[in-house]
């Protein structure tokens, strides 16, 4: 095993640190290194989409650009590990739920389709055919198309996306909870009815001009590493970075851009944020109030601040915003953000020195209760000096998953706008069901109270990403069958229903060759730019289907003569998927022959037009209000004797989501281990522990329930006091299914109120290791 230890970083991000570690994620998927060719085909005009995150491609068309994190997400959908019939043969699903979520992925790929045999407690081969006459005859019985759950997760590509929201709608349910409900929901769920847009409003081009740049909740270091070099750019051009996160991420603070020869000989590296503020976790309402209470402070003393013309013409709810602001006191900013007035000003005024801003924002915002009314907040104060809708300026929810805002562009959501059900009733002839379906911990509740019957999943790692787990646990065993279209082995398959399915699919490296030859798919970025990816390894395996292909297949089973579309003629040939979707939706007109084009296109943004279709036809402001009801401020009122602690779940710079890649977070100095929780000294001293002690961490919650997550190292941080920080999934089982952010349903996975113990048992344990170090 290997050792343990916590060490204090001192490089910049990225650097031989970063080169270091892309050696090592190539050796342990036993690639050899002439696989290289593969990463430099990454985010190529003739190669595939990155499947690491969203960010965009600076010029798609032309540089490789090195990303540490994309090529760890590359090497391991293109290991050469398999995880064959062999393995399922060799052991019991009772074992293989044993094992660690990274021991399950570390198989390697999936070679077979395979279905769950409960005589042997194993997974067996199944014929393709087979495997889709089991899940229709299931969907087939249930009385209600509402007892069937369609789960997406945000690497389906358009094409795939479209087809099974084709298929499922005609099926006779808007039943899809989707990861987006766990990440950016509430960015969605803001920005609609306020700039009439659920996305970003930039582009690449902006990060060029912007003036400066805040950044909110993201750690751009470890999860869209490429943002570093805009990032970078940005700042060498003089624009102010101003980061606001409880916890100083490495990759916040300083960079080396391993393409840069110079900074590489040298050791040298480039600072990132020019101010950081290490605010409290939830503290970001307070917070952005306080800089717009300055700003509006300083229109009242020097004038020449707001954006009077833009305030006038374009926006509507300013004057009650603004009674809000000077209504507020500073004492209560202060002590719910954390940050001082004089910092909470010191923002404030480089947001007006600054002409052009754009804010971005990443997990550390969404995942609250009160994330919707923190991202209008954000966008309030972006609008008061007319940032947005012109050149270098505007919101930038930064996305996770690679495809994730285009599965919803193409109709991926449980509240389907009518526009939408109605189009697919004039162009494809049959009625679209109008309820609105379940989101994930909807879903989550309907398996739970046998609602739920059948479970399918394109993609992701539900059994693992989502919050309560052992009620999620609880809720897929109760299905009647459970599917998972997938490339690894992972938690979600050994959490089942009485019936199961493991189907394989390629994966965005592979080519994927059907009747008309080659095929590429199309894919949507965090800022809007459509373009296709073509895959250029053999597949894993010879028994493996596309995403496109297992979907119409199971569509053309299920269906039968009850659809009159030719779902197994579509994916022949992609470009008769992209002719449909193009009659659905009139933004991708020419798809085919638009996306054809290095680069392919960008999607129209009404927003960045300064065209507002919002129910005023205006942007409005939003009196922000600063929340004091949130599960922590009511645990601290509750258990006055114990110390309650906000806990945030994040992402260590080895895992993606639920695929763990290794056990080190370089960044944070954790080496060979998962399971610590940062915490501040002081906190340490007062519960009367000290750095490197086990303990326990129980959630406070008023429903009764004991939710608890066991044996986590203490490891002292710089991190506000009362806050703690520990890595998700591991602490999933402490997220409560009702601890959601209003408005949009998310998981509030950043702040959960905990209390902490003493582990006992591991004291022992901890001493041996001790004596053993
Ligand atoms: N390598 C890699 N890349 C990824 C992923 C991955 O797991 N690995 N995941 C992908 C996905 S799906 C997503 S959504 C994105 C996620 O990317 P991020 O949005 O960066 O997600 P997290 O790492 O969960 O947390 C973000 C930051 O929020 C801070 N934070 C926590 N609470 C608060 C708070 O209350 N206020 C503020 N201001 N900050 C807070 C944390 O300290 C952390 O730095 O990355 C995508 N890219
Ligand atoms: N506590 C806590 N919980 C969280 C979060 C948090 O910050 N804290 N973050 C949330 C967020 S932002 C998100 S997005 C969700 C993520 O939730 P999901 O998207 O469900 O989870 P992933 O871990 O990304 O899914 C990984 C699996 O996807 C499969 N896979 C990989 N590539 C492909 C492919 O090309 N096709 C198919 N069909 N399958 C593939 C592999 O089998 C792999 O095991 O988790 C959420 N949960
Ligand atoms: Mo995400």
């Amino acid at each position: 095993m290997k050792q343990q230890k916590i060490e204090f970083y001192k490089g910049p991000a990225g650097g031989w640190g970063a080169l270091n570690s892309v050696k090592n994620a190539l050796l342990r998927q036993d690639i050899p290194l002439k696989g290289a060719k593969t990463l430099l085909s990454a985010n190529q005009p003739d190669g595939f989409d990155c499947p690491g995150c969203a960010w965009p491609d600076r010029d798609h068309a032309s540089t490789f650009e090195f990303c540490e994190n994309g090529v760890k997400a590359v090497a391991s959908e293109a290991t050469a590990r398999r995880a064959g019939p062999e393995l399922f043969e060799r052991h019991t699903v009772a074992e293989l739920a044993e094992q660690s979520d990274f021991w399950l992925e570390d198989q390697g790929r999936l070679t077979h389709p395979m279905v769950y045999d409960a005589a042997s407690d194993r997974y067996r081969p199944i014929a393709w055919d087979d495997a889709f006459s089991l899940i229709a005859r299931h969907l087939n019985a249930l009385p209600d198309p509402n007892q069937a759950i369609f789960y997406t997760s945000g690497r389906a590509s358009n094409e795939a996306a479209f087809l099974y929201q084709l298929f499922v709608r005609q099926y006779g349910t808007n039943n899809f909870p989707d990861c987006s409900n766990m990440c950016h929901e509430p960015s969605g769920s803001g920005m609609r009815p306020q700039i009439g847009v659920g996305k970003g409003t930039v582009t690449l081009h902006d990060f060029e001009r912007a003036d400066a740049i805040f950044i909110f909740g993201q750690n751009p270091g470890t999860n869209h590493p490429r943002m570093l070099g805009e990032l970078r750019e940005a700042h060498k051009r003089g624009a102010r970075i101003v980061s606001f996160n409880p916890l100083r991420e490495r990759g916040l603070e300083r960079f080396a851009d391993p393409q840069d020869k110079l900074e590489m000989a040298t050791m040298g590296s480039t600072p990132i944020s020019t101010h950081y503020f290490q605010l409290r976790v939830g503290g970001d309402m307070a917070a952005v109030k306080g800089m717009m209470k300055h700003v509006l402070e300083r229109e009242d003393t020097i004038g020449g601040v707001l954006d009077h013309v833009f305030i006038a013409q374009h926006t509507t709810g300013f004057e009650a915003m603004a009674q809000s602001l000077r209504a507020e006191s500073w004492t209560l900013l202060e002590e719910e953000s954390g940050l001082t007035e004089a910092q909470l000003r010191a923002a404030g005024d480089v947001y007006i020195g600054a002409r052009s801003v754009i804010a971005c924002w990443g997990m550390g915002i969404t995942q609250h209760k009160h994330a919707v009314d923190t991202i209008q907040a954000i966008v309030s104060l972006l609008m008061m000096r007319g940032n947005i809708g012109r050149e270098g300026a505007g919101p930038c929810p930064v996305r996770g998953h690679s495809n994730v805002q285009g599965d919803r562009t193409m109709g991926i959501w449980e509240k389907p706008p009518a526009e939408l059900l109605n189009r697919l009733r004039d162009v494809f002839g049959f009625e679209p069901p109008r309820a609105h379906g379940v989101d994930t911990v909807e879903a989550i509740r309907l398996m739970l109270d046998g609602g739920g019957k059948v479970f399918f999943a394109l993609g992701g790692n539900f059994a693992a990403a989502t919050p309560d787990t052992y009620e999620t646990w609880k809720a897929l065993r109760r299905c009647d069958l459970t599917v998972h279209v997938t490339t690894k082995l992972n938690r979600s398959h050994v959490v089942h229903g009485r019936e199961a399915l493991i189907l394989p699919c390629l994966g965005r490296t592979e080519i994927d060759m059907q009747a008309a030859g080659p095929q590429g798919v199309t894919v949507e970025d965090s800022m809007s730019m459509v373009h296709i990816s073509m895959g250029i390894n053999p597949p894993a395996s010879e028994h493996l289907l596309s995403e496109p292909a297992i979907i119409a297949r199971l569509a053309a089973a299920t269906l039968g003569e009850r659809s009159r579309i030719d779902w197994l003629g579509l994916v022949e040939d992609y470009s008769r998927i992209r002719d449909l979707i193009e009659q659905v939706f009139p933004d991708f007109k020419n798809f085919n022959q638009r996306v054809a084009q290095p680069g392919g296109f960008r999607l129209r943004n009404t927003a960045s037009e300064r065209v507002w279709a919002t129910a005023t036809g205006k942007a409005n402001f939003y009196p922000p209000v600063v929340p004091l009801d949130t599960p922590s401020h009511e645990a601290r009122a509750r258990l006055k004797d114990s110390v309650v602690f906000t806990l945030l779940t994040t992402r260590s710079h080895d895992q993606y989501n639920t695929t763990i890649y290794g056990m080190d977070d370089r960044y944070r100095g954790v080496y060979g281990q998962r399971r610590v929780v940062f915490i501040h000294p002081e906190d340490i001293r007062q519960l009367g522990m000290k750095d490197g002690d086990w303990v326990d961490i129980q959630t406070v919650w008023s429903d009764g329930q004991e939710r608890r997550a066991d044996r986590f190292k203490l490891v002292a941080y710089d991190i506000p006091r009362g806050n703690l920080a520990a890595y998700y999934p591991e602490t999933n089982p402490l997220v409560p299914l009702s601890a959601v952010a209003e408005a949009a349903g998310t998981p509030t996975s950043k702040s959960i109120p905990v209390i902490l113990e003493p582990h006992v048992q591991a004291v022992a344990v901890a001493e041996a290791l001790g004596a053993a170090a």
